[in-house]
C-alpha cells in the first residue's frame, strides 16, 4: 500500500522545507519537496536521500546502551530510567541541581524540544549551554544597530535592482533561496557575491568578490566611503531615522580608500564600481550569511555592513534591508519553558565550554545530558572538550547514532528521527509554520526526547508537571498564536503564515533600539589575523552534502580534503591528491589534499563535520576563543600551515 503524508523537515536549516513523503508498505521510500508552499515551493536538497538512509542505517542505535568494561551494553529502558533519574537525584541532593549540565542544541529544530528546557528547570535549575556556535556575532551586531534581528521574506528579494549575497551560499545552506535569486536576475537584479572562496553561489553572481578572510568590515567601510563621498546616500533617512551617523563618518574618514582596498584584498577600483552600482540601484539588499561573523570581530563586521543599507535609505523598503535571519521561537509562549520553578541558574557559553566544565566549581558539573547536539566534535577546542566530558561522572547523550560525543556517554538514549515523531517548525529564515508528522512507524524502541524527560520526571516526582501530548504541550506553546487568528487544528494540519513577521521589517522607520532610531557604529575593532608561523586562514565550513556532523557513512572513513591554491602546496612541497598535516597552534589533522587555481593564496578551505574517532575532526585545529560580542564561536579566525 502507498500513502503520502506531509510534513516538515527540522534540520537546522534556514529552509524549513516543507515535505511530502511517500510510504509503500509502511516504508518511506522517498522525500519530495512541496510544490504548493509559497516559500519552498517544491524544494528539497541533495542531503533529503540520506534522511532516509539515516532512519534506516544499520548503525543507528535502537536501543538504550550502556557503556561498560567489554563495550556497550543493551539494556530496557526501564533499567534506563531508573539509572538516569537515580544520578540525577543523587546530584541535585548532594551537590545541587547546578551539578547537572543540560547541553541542548538544535539538531532537530521541533519546538516540542523546547519542553526539554521545562524539565530541567523543574529539578530546580540546571546548568545550561549558553552563548553560541552559530550565530551569536551577528545576531549582537544587528541588535546594536536595529534593536532587533528580522529579515525580509525571501520572496521579498524579487523586489531588488540589486543583491548583495554576502558571505552566504544558498546552494549550500539555503536552497529555497536559489528560485527567487534566479527569478530576480530574471527581472533584472544585478548579485554581486562576498566571499574569500569560490561557491556554487558564483553561478548566481555577476560579480565574485573574493575578500581577504575575516576583512568584511573593512569592505563595508571602502564601499561607505565611496557612498559618501559621491553623495549615493539618503540624507533624509539618515537625518530622521539614524544616531551617531558624524561618528560612523569620521571612521569613514580616517581611513583613506587605498588603505581599506589592501586591508580587504579587492582593489579600490573594483570597490568603486560596486559602491556606485549598490548606491545607484533602487532598492538594494544585503543578505548576509555565518561566515563573517564566525570571528571575534564578528559583530563590529555586521555593524559596518549594516551601515551601508542605512547610508543608501534600503531599511525598511520593499526589496531592501540587511537580512540575516528570524528568531524561530519569539511567538511562544515562553511560560511554558518553567523558568518559574528553577530556583538557580547558571550558564557555561559554548565555545568555552572545555575550560567552562574544568574550571567549574560550586558546584562542579558532576553529570551532562545532551540533546540534539554533537559538543565534541563541534565545539571549538574539540580535544580538550573531550578530556572535559571524560572528567565528569555521568555523561547521557540523546542521540541517533554513536558520534564523537557518545564515546564520553556512560549511558546512551536512542531518539526518534523527525521521521518518525509529531510537532511544529517555526523557519529561521521565512514567516511560514510547518507541522511535523510521524511519516513511519519507529525502528526500535526509540523514544522522542520529550518521552524520555517524561519517564524521568515521573520518576522523580514532577511527573503531572510534564505529562502530556505533544498536542496539548504545542498548545501551550503556540497561544499567543492561537489567542489571534490561527487555531491549534490549522498548525497542526497545513503550513501557516505568521502575519505578525512583517514581510519588510522596520516599515514604520522605528527601531526597537534606546534611541529608535538606527544606531551607527562608532568604532571599528577589527583586525586583519595574521600569525607567521601559521600563514593559513583555516576556513572549515558547512558541507554541500550534510548537515554539521550528520556525515552520511560513505564520506566518513574518507580522509578530509583540504582545498588549496597551487602555489599554496607547492610552497609546502606537495601536491594534490598527496596526504599532509594541517598545524594550527593547537592540533594537526591529516587531510587529503585537492589542488585548486580558483582558491586564495593564504587560504585552505574544508568542509566541516567529520568524526574525529574516523580520522577526521576539523575542530582539533580551533581554539576556543570566544567572540567580542555575542558570545560566539571564532571557528574562521583560525590560522594553520601545512605540512607534509
Ligand atoms: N548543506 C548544509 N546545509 C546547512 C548546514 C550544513 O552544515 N550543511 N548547516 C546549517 C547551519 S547550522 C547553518 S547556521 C546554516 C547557515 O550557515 P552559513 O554559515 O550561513 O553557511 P553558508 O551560507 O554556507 O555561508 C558561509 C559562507 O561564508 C563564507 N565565509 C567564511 N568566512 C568568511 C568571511 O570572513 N567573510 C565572508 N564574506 N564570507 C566568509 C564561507 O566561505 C561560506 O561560503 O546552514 C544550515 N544548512
Ligand atoms: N569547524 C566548524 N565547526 C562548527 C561550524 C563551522 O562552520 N565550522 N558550525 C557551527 C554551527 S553553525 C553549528 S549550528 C554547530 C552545530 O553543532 P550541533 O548542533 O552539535 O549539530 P550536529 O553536529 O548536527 O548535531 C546534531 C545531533 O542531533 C542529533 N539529533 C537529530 N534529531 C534529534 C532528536 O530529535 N533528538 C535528539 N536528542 N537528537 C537528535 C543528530 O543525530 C546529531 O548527532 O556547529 C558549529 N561547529
Ligand atoms: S534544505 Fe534544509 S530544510 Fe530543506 S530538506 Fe534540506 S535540510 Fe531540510
Ligand atoms: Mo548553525
Amino acid at each position: 500500500m502507498t500513502k503520502t503524508v506531509l510534513t516538515t523537515c527540522t534540520r537546522d536549516c534556514p529552509c524549513s522545507c516543507s515535505l511530502i513523503a511517500q510510504v509503500v508498505d509502511g516504508r518511506l521510500v522517498h522525500l519530495s519537496g512541496n510544490s504548493d508552499h509559497p516559500v519552498t515551493r517544491g524544494t528539497v536538497c541533495r542531503k533529503a536521500p540520506s534522511f532516509i538512509r539515516r532512519l534506516y542505517s544499520p548503525e543507528r542505535v535502537l536501543t538504550p546502551l550502556r557503556r561498560t568494561n567489554t563495550g556497550w551494553q543493551r539494556l530496557g529502558w526501564d533499567e534506563a530510567l531508573d539509572a538516569v533519574a537515580d544520578r540525577l537525584q543523587r546530584y541535585c541532593a548532594t551537590d545541587g541541581s547546578l551539578a547537572v549540565l543540560h547541553y541542548q542544541r538544535w539538531g532537530n529544530l521541533n519546538a516540542l524540544k523546547l519542553l526539554n528546557y521545562r524539565f530541567f528547570n523543574l529539578l530546580g535549575g540546571a546548568t545550561t549551554n549558553t552563548g553560541a556556535l552559530c550565530n551569536g556575532a551577528g545576531v549582537a551586531g544587528q541588535i546594536a544597530d536595529f534593536g532587533a534581528y528580522q529579515s525580509h521574506s525571501p520572496e521579498d528579494i524579487l523586489n531588488s535592482r540589486f543583491v548583495f549575497l554576502w558571505g552566504r551560499n544558498p546552494y549550500t545552506s539555503n536552497i529555497s533561496q536559489v528560485r527567487f535569486i534566479k527569478e530576480a536576475r530574471e527581472r533584472g537584479a544585478r548579485v554581486t557575491l562576498v566571499d574569500p572562496i569560490p561557491t556554487a553561489s558564483n553561478r548566481l553572481s555577476d560579480r565574485h568578490l573574493q575578500l581577504r578572510p575575516g576583512s568584511d568590515g573593512f569592505l563595508a567601510l571602502a564601499l561607505a566611503k565611496v557612498l559618501l563621498a559621491e553623495h549615493l546616500i539618503d540624507r533624509d533617512f539618515l537625518a530622521e531615522r539614524t544616531q551617531a551617523f558624524g561618528e560612523f563618518s569620521r571612521i569613514a574618514d580616517s581611513y583613506t580608500l587605498e588603505q581599506l582596498a589592501q586591508l580587504c584584498d579587492i582593489p579600490a577600483s573594483v570597490i568603486t564600481e560596486v559602491a556606485r552600482e549598490y548606491g545607484k540601484s533602487r532598492p538594494a539588499s544585503i543578505w548576509l550569511g555565518g561566515g563573517p561573523q564566525r570571528w571575534s570581530h564578528g559583530a563590529a563586521s555586521f555593524r559596518l555592513i549594516d551601515a551601508l543599507g542605512a547610508l543608501s535609505g534600503n531599511v525598511g523598503v520593499p526589496g531592501g534591508g540587511v537580512s540575516y535571519m528570524l528568531d524561530p521561537f519569539g511567538h511562544l509562549d515562553p511560560s511554558v519553558f518553567g523558568q518559574d520553578s528553577a530556583k538557580k541558574s547558571r550558564g557555561i557559553p559554548m565555545p568555552l565550554i572545555g575550560k567552562g566544565l574544568l574550571e567549574s566549581e560550586n558546584p562542579p558539573i558532576k553529570m551532562i545530558m545532551t540533546f540534539g547536539g554533537n559538543p565534541v566534535n563541534q565545539s571549538p577546542n574539540s580535544q580538550k572538550v573531550k578530556k572535559a566530558f571524560e572528567k565528569v561522572d555521568f555523561v547521557v547523550v540523546v542521540d541517533q547514532f554513536l558520534n564523537d560525543t557518545a564515546e564520553e556517554a556512560d549511558l546512551f538514549l536512542p531518539a526518534t528521527s523527525f521521521l518518525e515523531e509529531e510537532g511544529l517548525m517555526f523557519s529561521y529564515s521565512h514567516r511560514w509554520t510547518g507541522p511535523v508528522n510521524p511519516v513511519v512507524g519507529r525502528q526500535g524502541e526509540v523514544r522522542t526526547d520529550l518521552e524520555i524527560l517524561q519517564g524521568l520526571a515521573d520518576r522523580l516526582g514532577v511527573g503531572q508537571e510534564m505529562n502530556g501530548s505533544p498536542r496539548y504541550w504545542l498548545e501551550k506553546l503556540t497561544r499567543p498564536l492561537t489567542r489571534g487568528n490561527l487555531s491549534i487544528d490549522e498548525l497542526l494540519a497545513a503550513p501557516q503564515l505568521l502575519t505578525q513577521i512583517p514581510a519588510v521589517p522596520y516599515e514604520d522607520g522605528v527601531f526597537p533600539t534606546p534611541s529608535g532610531r538606527f544606531q551607527f557604529a562608532e568604532e571599528v575593532p577589527i583586525q586583519v589575523t595574521s600569525d607567521s608561523a601559521y600563514p593559513l586562514h583555516f576556513l572549515c565550513i558547512h558541507a554541500p552534502t550534510w548537515t554539521n556532523s550528520q556525515v552520511p557513512a560513505n564520506h566518513m572513513d574518507e580522509l578530509p580534503e583540504a582545498y588549496v591554491h597551487p602555489n599554496t602546496a607547492l610552497g609546502a612541497g606537495l601536491a594534490h591528491g598527496m596526504e599532509a598535516t594541517l598545524r594550527s597552534k593547537i592540533g594537526g589533522l591529516k587531510v587529503r589534499l585537492e589542488v585548486d587555481a580558483r582558491q586564495r593564496e593564504d587560504t585552505v578551505l574544508l568542509y566541516q563535520g567529520r568524526w574525529m574517532k574516523a580520522g577526521g575532526g576539523a575542530n582539533t585545529l580551533t581554539p576556543d576563543v570566544m567572540s567580542h560580542q555575542g558570545d560566539s564561536a571564532t571557528y574562521y579566525e583560525t590560522m594553520v600551515r601545512l605540512e607534509l
